[in-house]
């Protein structure tokens, strides 16, 4: 028995670029007199641009005084600075152990997605030269909800036409385990602080076929039940 489908989250699961949308956050967010540090980029992980764009106002307690216009000013600013930041990714920016878990599952014919919600994804798989490897990638402009919410690892499921229930998702944010949770599929956690991961790791150095699968028969049954 083996999961009828493995769906990766990109940003910090795939490739580092957690760090990149800060440091372009933290330009704008400077630019119109906010402080932004990696705590607060902590709880922007998973979610979409706008909806980072509302909570750094948030935090510089400007949110009733920046409208819809700006806001789209603001956040077009910040897409260029990040996406001119996406040039220096390159094949070897790939995680360890994903380009091989990746191979690993193609061998063993287990359709692989993609469920982000950066629209942006499809440029940086094509930087990582990972474009071929996913089977499905979920189209983020098409999804009304980020994460938590689970909309974008259903859209790749049912792109995949499999069931989510029959699926492992494997998320770094906290919004992307709650995503994975709600949407059926059996959860794998990267990092140290997250909560709520049937399966919790230190890092994407220790992903593999065999542990993935390991835990599909130990978890699984007793999950559908
Ligand atoms: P963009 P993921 C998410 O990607 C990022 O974690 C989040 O920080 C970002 O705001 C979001 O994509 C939108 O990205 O501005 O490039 O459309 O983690 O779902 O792969
Ligand atoms: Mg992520």
């Amino acid at each position: 028995m083996k999961p009828k489908a493995v769906i990766f989250d990109l940003d910090g699961v795939i490739t580092d670029t957690a760090h990149l949308h800060f440091l372009a956050w933290q330009r704008v967010a400077s630019e119109i007199g906010i402080e932004i540090d990696e705590q607060i980029n902590e709880q922007l992980k998973g979610i979409s641009r706008m909806d980072s764009l509302a909570r750094i106002l948030c935090v510089g307690g400007v949110e009733q005084h920046v409208d819809q216009q700006e806001r789209i000013r603001l956040a077009a600013r910040k897409n260029a600075l990040y996406v001119a930041s996406l040039q220096q990714l390159k094949p070897d920016s790939v995680l360890p152990g994903i380009a091989e878990l990746l191979e690993e599952l193609h061998r063993n014919n287990v359709p692989v997605g993609l469920a982000s919600v950066s629209l942006n994804a499809p440029r940086i798989l094509e930087a990582l030269g990972l474009q071929e490897q996913f089977d499905f990638c979920a189209d983020a402009s098409q999804i009304q909800h980020s994460k938590p919410h689970p909309e974008i690892f259903l859209a790749a499921c049912a792109g995949l036409g499999v069931c989510a229930v029959h699926c492992i998702g494997i998320e770094d944010a906290q919004a992307g385990i709650e995503a994975i949770n709600a949407s059926g599929m059996l959860s794998v956690g990267i990092g140290k602080q997250l909560e709520h991961a049937d399966l919790l790791l230190p890092s994407t150095g220790e992903l593999s076929w065999p542990l993935l699968q390991t835990f599909w028969l130990t978890q699984h049954s007793a999950h559908v039940v």
